[in-house]
This record gives C-alpha cells, sequence and structure tokens, in this order.
C-alpha cells in the first residue's frame, strides 16, 4: 500500500497507531501496518525489560519518571545489544534495558531523534 500525498509526512499517521511516520522510521516499524508499540515490555522476576529498535544515524535516551510530567531523567539503566534480532528491521539493532522493579513505581520511555 502506496499512502497518499498527505500521510507522507513525517507527522503524518497513515496507520492510525498513534505513532508518526517519523517515529516509525527511528524505531523500525511500519508506517502503513499498525504492528503495536515501538517498544516492547517484559515483566521478569529480575525487573522489567525494555526492548526497542535502533537504526544508525539517530540517538535515543532511555528516561524515567515518577510523575509522567516533564522534565524525565536519563535512566541509569545498561542498555545492551538484545540477544534475540530476528524479525529485526534491516539497518536496526534491537536494544534492551533491565530496569529493577520497586518503591518508587516509575514510568519509562524511549526519546529518539534524528
Ligand atoms: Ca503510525
Amino acid at each position: 500500500m502506496i499512502p497518499n500525498e498527505a500521510d507522507r509526512g513525517p507527522a503524518a499517521d497513515p496507520d492510525g497507531d498513534g505513532f508518526t511516520n517519523l517515529q516509525e522510521c527511528l524505531f523500525g516499524t511500519s508506517p502503513v501496518a499498525n504492528t503495536g508499540s515501538p517498544t516492547t515490555f517484559e515483566s521478569t522476576p529480575g525487573g522489567l525489560i525494555v526492548r526497542w529498535s535502533e537504526r544508525a544515524n539517530a540517538t535515543y535516551v532511555l528516561q524515567e519518571s515518577t510523575t509522567l510530567e516533564e522534565p524525565w531523567s536519563t535512566s541509569s539503566a545498561t542498555i545492551t545489544d538484545a540477544i534475540h534480532q530476528t524479525g529485526v528491521a534491516t539497518d536496526y539493532v534491537r536494544k534492551q534495558a533491565s530496569i529493577p522493579l520497586g518503591s518508587p513505581h516509575k514510568f519509562v520511555r524511549v526519546q529518539a531523534a534524528e
């Protein structure tokens, strides 16, 4: 499916998943197929594992907040290449970080920019 002209801009969201074409490009997801969030979360006994895909020539910052209000702080969690790279788009690398569970509860997100 080729999006019409109005759906090709960086701020457009032709698949209606809530992520712009720019965000889809940064995280390696399809801009024309609603396939879910660019980040995935897995709850494990050791903590919450956050995974996302990164491409070269873009910057990514894992951030945490206890309130969802700005400013968020940069997470001190260690970010590594995920063991499983199956299904990752060409030219992207799946990354992961483990966030310890406990108090205070916190929110995490990945900020990306070109
Ligand atoms: Ca989208």
